[in-house]
């Protein structure tokens, strides 16, 4: 899996963002530490909202999600334009081989670390030892330098509309919503993640009625407009692959996911795949605190006994903010 983006260019804060994230990516990959991952993503989240440099750990400090030791960090890299402990893990050839090869898609930091282990330790050995990877990672590697870059807001909206008459021609009454970044506003982003639902396609409907609806129908369409180049893998409400705008062959390959939901389940899910993750994790925990339970299919009461109970009927995102007595945030404000 490869690295998230913290922010813009102009961020005063970019140098010490990067390290940040360079120290994210070393306990995800490296150390397999997914508490100080997230630690760290969420220290550069903060640095990367702020309008102004940052002058001093100890400033830093009153800032949400940075703490005594990331404001020691701080400190040495505005004091020394560098940071020791980072120096040191890229000292090691093991660890940057590792880094490297868990940024191809499809491959964690587990495999990373078994392909290294065996002595694969760059893109070169990799190709030749492609029978040790599956499908997903072959994919992954072949388009490497295409999935590193990000895509700029315009294209993906090229794409929407691609994607949007094609699957209005099939049936009218889709609904279809670009989530992730893109919807949050982003300038660029990682991927492209959909949402397709359809009035019809609810979750206690007869199953003859559902059959009409059927993703593999939307992807197969999407290959005869060629802006699906790639499937990665495909089942009854996931597909995770690869397109192309079909205009233009000069463009990059990109991520695609689109996922079919039910529609009385739609705005729980537009919620959760809006996201960002961070924000997603904080208004789960809130829910917690409200005694409701919420995922990317329904949100639900907890009973006495803490067991979930009926799905609240939501039918719209701000519903779920009312019912957790949160005022709406609108998705360009869930950036955190
Ligand atoms: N998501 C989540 N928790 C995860 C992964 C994803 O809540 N562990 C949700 C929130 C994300 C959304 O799914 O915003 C889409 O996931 P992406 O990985 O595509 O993330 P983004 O679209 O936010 O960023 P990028 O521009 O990197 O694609
Ligand atoms: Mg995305
Ligand atoms: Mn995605």
């Amino acid at each position: 899996g490869k690295r998230k983006a913290t922010g813009n260019a102009n961020n005063p804060n970019h140098d010490l963002c990067d390290f940040l994230m360079e120290l994210a990516d070393y306990e995800r990959n490296v150390s397999k530490n997914v508490y100080k991952y997230n630690a760290y993503r969420k220290a550069a989240g903060t640095l990367s909202a702020l309008t102004e440099r940052v002058k001093s750990g100890e400033e830093a400090k009153k800032l949400p999600g940075i703490g005594v030791k990331i404001a020691k960090k701080i400190d040495e890299f505005l004091q020394t334009g560098k940071l020791q402990k980072l120096e040191d893990i890229k000292k090691d050839d093991t660890n940057v081989a590792i880094s490297l090869l868990a940024r191809v898609s499809g491959i964690g930091p587990a495999k990373a670390k078994e392909l290294v282990e065996s002595g694969i330790k760059t893109l070169e050995d990799l190709k030749k030892h492609q029978d040790k990877l599956t499908h997903h990672q072959k994919l992954g590697l072949k388009y490497f330098d295409d999935f590193e870059k990000k895509i700029p807001r315009a294209e993906i909206a090229q794409i929407e509309k691609v994607l949007k008459n094609a699957i209005k021609e099939l049936n009218s009454a889709y609904l279809v919503t670009i989530c992730g970044s893109y919807r949050r506003g982003k300038e660029e982003s990682g991927d492209i993640d959909v949402l397709v639902t359809h009035p019809d396609y609810i979750s206690k409907a007869k199953d003859g009625k559902k059959k009409a609806i059927s993703l593999k129908t939307i992807v197969e369409c999407l290959e005869k407009k060629k802006l699906i180049t790639d499937t990665i893998s495909l089942g009854s409400t996931k597909f995770m692959g690869i397109c192309q705008l079909p205009e233009d062959k000069s463009k990059p390959f990109r991520r695609l996911d689109i996922r079919l939901t039910f529609h009385d389940q739609y705005y729980c899910a537009i919620l959760y795949f809006t996201g960002s993750d961070l924000f997603n994790k904080n208004m789960r925990a809130h829910a917690l605190e409200k005694k409701y339970t919420l995922n990317e299919y329904a949100l639900k009461r907890l009973t006495i006994e803490g067991r979930p109970g009926e799905a609240e009927k939501i039918t719209s995102e701000e519903d779920v903010f009312k019912f957790l007595g949160l005022s709406y945030k609108d998705p360009k404000d869930r950036n955190i």
